[in-house]
């Protein structure tokens, strides 16, 4: 679909929703199912498009991924039996699959090429071409392995011991998965913790692996054991309806079986902070990844600062907390968030000039934003510049605003969270 025309008036949300898998979550699941000998099954998995690029560059690799909607079933000869892809692995618009498996295939024994689509040929790719290089990986490609496509010759590794530059879970995932094949002991040093889904999955699959004070330690040459893992929902999808919730007048919504990581948890802590009226019950930690039940109801809001530790706690939610700023009492300030200028579109653009077609008061700033409220939306035309998460960041707009929004390109949303339109429906009763 080109375009779609949201009008949905002031109504309230009401009632309870389960969002779909943990995307990150999800691709993990295929990549360590992947290199286990044996079978592992996977339940609560997101099919959403980034995902299901996921399973098939496994597939071309020879393992056999069943699929019967959320539910897995993957059979793997282990990482020393794949076969080589006779087709280059394309990642689509998924940059966590394009970083993390540069990772995996450069332990393995096989040779690839590794491509996405437009998006993710401007994503930068030497964060994580660079320290694979240092571990002796085989990796070339354009503008010296900067962007895709890149070429992987697998291959012997040895240890690293590597101090992060930026907090980024998809370049410590990326090092991990070589460590893991590499001789010797690794340490991953993290100023600032990023999501930590690839340190506890390891464990699950029964790799002994340290963290403690930003300090991961990973012995190589440990074989994973295949399990089954039981995917929390995404709270970065449910995001968008707490947002959604604290936004409209009169609104109620439950949240159930939702990933309460604390490496990911960044939304709720702002949205205590811009005074939200939340409840977060923690019911149950299967997998060793925490999850459990937020409930919001609409309530006035409050300007807040965003900055530091924060940051990676909240990365991707940032377009929705934007606009819930522009309905906050005074200035909201974020910084130390450079790293959204190169998501799946530069986020701190699209955000203030998207919702400014709204009548949003947002000034950009290199490394995040400033915004003023409370200001009234008003309808319009956004565009979701491809971005998954600008788009429904629109969508929830759209529920503000006192006119129609035409929201240009709303399928990338599938990115992401399929259903997205029909779980916001069913809430609007
Ligand atoms: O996979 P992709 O395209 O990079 O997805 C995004 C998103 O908004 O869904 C970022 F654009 O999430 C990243 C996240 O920002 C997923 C991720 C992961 O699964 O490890 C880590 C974060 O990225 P990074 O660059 O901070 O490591």
């Amino acid at each position: 679909m080109e375009r779609m025309t949201l009008d949905y008036g002031e109504a309230a949300l009401k009632g309870s929703l389960a969002v779909p898998g943990d995307k990150s979550i999800s691709h993990r699941s295929v990549m360590f199912g992947s290199m286990a000998e044996g079978r592992t099954t996977v339940s609560g998995f997101l099919p959403g498009e980034d995902c299901l690029r996921t399973i098939d560059c496994f597939r071309s690799l020879g393992v056999r991924i069943d699929r019967e909607g959320t539910d897995l079933i993957i059979d793997s000869p282990g990482i020393d039996g794949w076969k080589e892809p006779s087709e280059i692995l394309y990642t689509g618009n998924s940059g966590t699959t394009t970083r993390l498996i540069l990772g995996v295939l450069a332990g393995s024994r096989v040779h690839s090429v590794v491509t996405g689509d437009s998006s993710i040929a401007k994503r930068p790719m030497k964060r994580v071409t660079g320290p694979l290089a240092l571990m002796g990986a085989d990796i070339r490609g354009r503008d010296d392995a900067r962007f895709t496509p890149l070429s992987v010759q697998g291959g012997p590794l040895r240890a690293i011991d590597y101090e992060m530059p930026v907090a980024s879970a998809q370049v410590k995932s990326a090092v991990l998965f070589a460590a893991l094949r590499a001789e010797g002991e690794s340490v991953v040093r993290e100023k600032e913790v990023s999501r930590d889904h690839t340190e506890r999955m390891m464990q699950n699959f029964g790799i002994r692996i340290e963290s403690e004070d930003g300090i991961i330690r990973l012995a190589g040459g440990q074989k994973p054991s295949a399990v089954h893992v039981d995917v929390p929902g995404d709270i970065s999808s449910a995001a968008f309806f707490l947002a959604a919730a604290a936004l409209v007048p009169g609104s109620r919504v439950e949240l159930g079986n939702v990933g309460l990581n604390p490496t990911r948890t960044g939304m709720l802590d702002a949205l205590e902070a811009m005074g939200a009226d939340m409840e977060v019950d923690e019911s149950g930690s299967a997998d060793s990844e925490p999850r459990g039940t937020v409930t919001v109801r609409h309530s006035s809001l409050r300007g807040t600062e965003i900055s530091g530790a924060l940051i990676p706690r909240l990365i991707d939610e940032i377009p929705v907390i934007a606009l819930l700023a522009t309905q906050a009492e005074g200035t909201t300030v974020i910084r130390d968030a450079e790293e959204l200028r190169v998501k799946e579109t530069d986020r701190i653009a699209a955000v203030a000039e998207e919702l400014g077609k709204l009548g949003a008061d947002i000034e950009p700033a290199p490394d995040g934003m400033i915004i003023r409220g409370p200001v009234k939306l008003r309808g319009g035309s956004v565009d979701s510049r491809g971005d998954h998460r600008i788009g429904m960041m629109a969508a929830v707009a759209a529920l503000i605003t006192d006119g129609p929004v035409t929201l240009e390109d709303p399928d990338c949303i599938g990115i992401s969270y399929p259903g997205f339109f029909e779980d916001l429906d069913s809430l609007r009763g």
